[in-house]
């Protein structure tokens, strides 16, 4: 019965339980985990998370790969992958969870959050500097979907906003920077950094000691601090915990690992100024986003362009 529906999807996942997403995407499809044989011809898309690597080589007539993330470094990192187009998720809910996760971040280091937490432990009644709004510059590495609208979002609380981006680009009441020679004034004017850039071959590592070092210390909230929404290996964790301890870093929020799960052993768990959430800010949910995906299949279908692509040769 099942078989006269049109486009066969193959769901791989690594990581997570996919059985929402396998339930929602099989109430209107076919849906496999695992392609018969060596070449399976009867597979037309993937949806995949960290899928298994040649899995989708083995798929002669894929036509479009749908990742379940925003971000699609999982996908690249598979050596054969077959030359067909890549979607990634655009989507409102996931788009205003991130928003909500950096406000969250940007708020809690401006009111000294961590400070007063731990004065609470202490049952202590003193005051600290909080600088209002306006007299903090955040800066944003990457403003893309997530990265404009998290601008759009600390702008409209009052906060003065710079962000960085690869190619040039003019946002009503944002300062933006680009490329290489843009990175290091966009840092120099910046007290509160968000990192919201893709993991590609140019941002690995790039949340090292040298640029930490670059942030605004001399500002009211007594030093910079770090909030990485982005990608684990866009940091580098020994020179954040060199850059904590030796007064360069203020304070940490990190949301993503070098290695995910962190592991136990890891000092991040347990160091007063970092504020750890595991891959958390803004997870994909299979309610919101197979309607998108079953949707940009039906429109392909009908010989209508995909949305949200990825541009292979940037690799995001
Ligand atoms: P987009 O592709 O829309 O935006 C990426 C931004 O990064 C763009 O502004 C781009 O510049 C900039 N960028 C990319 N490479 C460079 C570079 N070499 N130098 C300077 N800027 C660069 O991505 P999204 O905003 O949708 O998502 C960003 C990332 O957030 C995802 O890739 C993912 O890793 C992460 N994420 C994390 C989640 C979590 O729960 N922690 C959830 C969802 C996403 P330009 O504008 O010039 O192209
Ligand atoms: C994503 C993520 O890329 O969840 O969407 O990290």
């Amino acid at each position: 019965m099942t078989d006269q529906r049109a486009g066969r999807i193959l769901l791989s996942v690594q990581g997570f339980n996919p059985k929402k997403w396998h339930e929602l995407l099989s109430a209107k499809r076919d849906v496999v985990i695992e392609p018969q044989g060596e070449s399976d011809p009867s597979i037309d898309y993937a949806v995949v998370w960290k899928h298994t690597p040649g899995i989708l080589g083995r798929l002669p007539n894929l036509k479009a790969i749908f990742s379940i993330g925003a971000g699609v470094d999982h996908i690249f990192a598979d050596p054969n992958l077959p030359d067909v187009p890549i979607v990634r998720v655009v989507a409102g809910n996931l788009t205003q969870h991130m928003v909500d996760y950096v406000v969250w971040r940007v708020l809690d280091h401006q009111r000294q959050g961590m400070f007063y937490r731990s004065e609470q432990n202490k049952k202590r009644w003193r005051e600290i500097a909080q600088p209002a709004s306006p007299d903090v510059s955040v800066g944003i590495l990457g403003l893309g979907e997530l990265g404009q609208a998290a601008a759009k979002a600390l702008k409209a609380v009052g906060f003065k906003v710079n962000g960085w981006t690869r190619t040039e680009k003019t946002i009503e009441g944002i300062e933006t920077f680009s490329g290489e020679a843009g990175l290091t004034p966009f840092l120099n004017a910046t007290d509160i950094l968000v990192v919201l850039l893709p993991h590609t071959p140019a941002t690995e590592g790039i949340v090292g000691y040298d640029l930490l070092s670059k942030l605004r210390r001399d500002n009211g909230l007594g030093g910079a601090c770090l909030i990485n929404a982005g990608r684990g290996k866009l940091q580098k964790e020994a020179d954040i915990l060199r850059a904590l301890d030796d007064g360069t870093l203020k304070e940490a929020s990190l949301d993503v690992f070098e290695e995910e799960p962190l592991a136990t052993t890891s000092p991040l768990w347990t160091h007063p100024r970092v504020f750890v959430t595991p891959h958390a800010a803004a997870t994909s949910d299979a309610h919101h986003l197979v309607p998108l995906m079953l949707e940009q299949m039906e429109r392909f279908e009908r010989g209508e362009p995909l949305q949200h692509l990825v541009d292979r040769k940037a690799g995001y």
